[in-house]
């Protein structure tokens, strides 16, 4: 993959050189090395974290996750895009939602060249039937469940838990679910599709190169932006009893070009949902890539006061401070970000919601939830925020389970092979960017860092960064419920 990379940047001029020059930061070589020589170590001391903590098998957790789903259509990116003959652009732009080709085009370019996860609606139901037709023969192409809420329920029902699944599914859809997970929803013909455009670091389109592995994501759902499976869902819930509850999903309404008043009518019927159901029972809101500012707004008033736990990554991190400041959509992110950075964003994060949740500065907040739990998941590192107190056990060994998921789903493999794995973390890290601010050494025996701050713990774990991609698509689901199903 690199000497693909490598002949290509000869190919083509001083823009590529901008990405030499970032890949060359981004492989720095002597110190890896040390590093590399520790992941025996640190792998056993994540495993030996993971492990102090089980879920529990007798009286399995019950765990309600919604909404929708959808099956994906996972394939090689670059592949697809030339066997269409999509031209390439010398315009990478920022487009909310894709009309035609060419903004395919620029908008694949924008996220791919920082190597970005990004999520698009194409509104072009020729356009998007045309890619699904190209990628059905595409060579490598694999099928798999899709969706924040399958993919979360999959990974729980996996962990030893039983799952409640809101979503409107086909019948063979259903029949591939665990027997841990009961679907409360519409049976419907045709799922929705979603075409997934992975590509590895150091690949080309055009005078592209990727700057790591990621994916590109689009969609054009008839049946997920509707919730439709929320009546259903809500019903079976009273005799569920969850002892969770996790929201995703939502991002299939991004764009979704609803009547007036439409999406705003449902969020607030969800927020009816999450207010009813008991205050003991924690709530768990799955950020994704959102680009509307309005949806935006309406999750901070609708969704955003009912949780007690988020779980992000570095891209939508930035996007929902920015927004609680009072400023725009961040489209695009670092998307290697430090773990300083990070730390402050979610400290950020952490004191603005809670303190609209107790000042009430939102009509809804009369039952406005503290926020007790935040996860951010990126490449390099889990990090999570929990109130000392709350109702979040075991956060040392969740964020190792964190950390440890992140290499299983990406190689694909629960083994984790150290030979197809790098730390790409710093040997030690500050936990801000403020000056003076303390350092903590990374160490091999002892690889989740935790400590207190304010009235709360936080956790930051190495990721072992798979060298040998199979899938990044899911990643954050995965990563995010295995970090839950310990914490309950
Ligand atoms: C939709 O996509 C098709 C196929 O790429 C294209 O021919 C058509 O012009 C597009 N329609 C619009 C409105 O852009
Ligand atoms: C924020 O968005 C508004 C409306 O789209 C735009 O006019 C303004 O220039 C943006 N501000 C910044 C700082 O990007
Ligand atoms: C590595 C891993 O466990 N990935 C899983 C993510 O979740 C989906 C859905 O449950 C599984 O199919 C993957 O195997």
């Amino acid at each position: 993959m690199e000497r693909e990379g490598r002949t290509s940047w000869m190919k083509y001029g001083p823009v590529v050189s901008l990405f030499v020059i970032l890949l060359a930061v981004w492989f720095r070589s002597p110190q890896d090395e040390v590093l590399d020589d520790r992941l025996d170590t640190v792998l056993s001391s994540l495993l030996r974290a993971e492990g102090k903590v089980g879920v529990n098998n007798v009286a399995r957790p019950k765990v309600a996750v919604g909404f929708g789903g959808c099956v994906d259509l996972i394939v090689d990116g670059v592949s697809l895009l030339n066997k269409i003959g999509l031209a390439h652009t010398d315009q990478p732009l920022h487009h909310d939602l894709i009309e035609n080709e060419v903004q395919l085009a620029q908008s694949f370019a924008y996220f791919f060249a920082p190597g970005a996860a990004a999520e698009r609606f194409v509104l072009n139901d020729t356009l998007f039937s045309e890619l699904v037709e190209a990628s059905r023969d595409l060579p490598g192409n694999r099928w798999a469940i899709g969706g924040n809420a399958p993919v979360m329920a999959g990974r729980m029902a996996t962990e030893g838990c039983d799952i409640l699944l809101g979503g409107s599914f086909s019948p063979d859809f259903i029949d591939v679910l665990s027997e841990h997970i009961t679907v409360a929803g519409n049976i419907v013909e045709e799922p929705d599709i979603h075409l997934i455009l992975e590509y590895p670091s150091g690949a080309s389109w055009g005078q592209y190169t990727s700057r790591r592995a990621n994916r590109y994501i689009v969609h054009s759902d008839d049946h997920n932006p509707y919730l439709d499976s929320m009546a259903a869902f809500a019903e079976k819930l009273k005799g569920f009893d969850p002892d969770l509850l996790v929201v995703g999903g939502l991002q299939m309404m991004d764009n979704f070009p609803f009547q007036s008043g439409e999406r705003e009518a449902l969020l607030s019927r969800l927020a009816n949902l999450l207010s009813s159901s008991s205050p003991t029972i924690g709530v768990h809101f799955e950020m994704a890539s959102f680009v509307e500012e309005s949806i935006m707004e309406e999750l901070l008033h609708y969704v955003i006061p009912h949780a007690d736990s988020l779980g992000m990554n570095e891209q939508e991190l930035p996007n929902l401070l920015s927004l609680l400041k009072g400023s725009n959509i961040t489209v695009l992110s670092d998307p290697n970000p430090r773990v300083a950075t990070v730390l402050d964003q979610m400290r950020e994060v952490y004191r603005i919601v809670n303190l609209r949740s107790k000042e009430g500065s939102d009509t809804n907040s009369a039952k406005a939830k503290p926020l007790t739990r935040l996860h951010v998941h990126t490449l390099a590192f889990q990090a999570m925020i929990v109130t000392h107190g709350s109702k979040w056990k075991n956060t040392m060994s969740a964020t190792a389970k964190a950390s440890l998921t992140a290499n299983r789903h990406v190689c694909g493999s629960d083994d984790i092979d150290p030979s197809k794995a790098r730390l790409i973390m710093d040997d030690s890290f500050s936990v801000s960017r403020r000056e003076g601010s303390q350092r903590i050494p990374l160490q091999e025996t002892r690889p989740v860092s935790c400590w207190d701050e304010e009235d709360y713990e936080i956790c930051v774990a190495p990721v072992l960064v798979c060298t040998e991609v199979y899938q990044t698509a899911g990643g954050g689901d995965n990563i995010s419920a295995a970090g839950l199903v310990l914490q309950i």
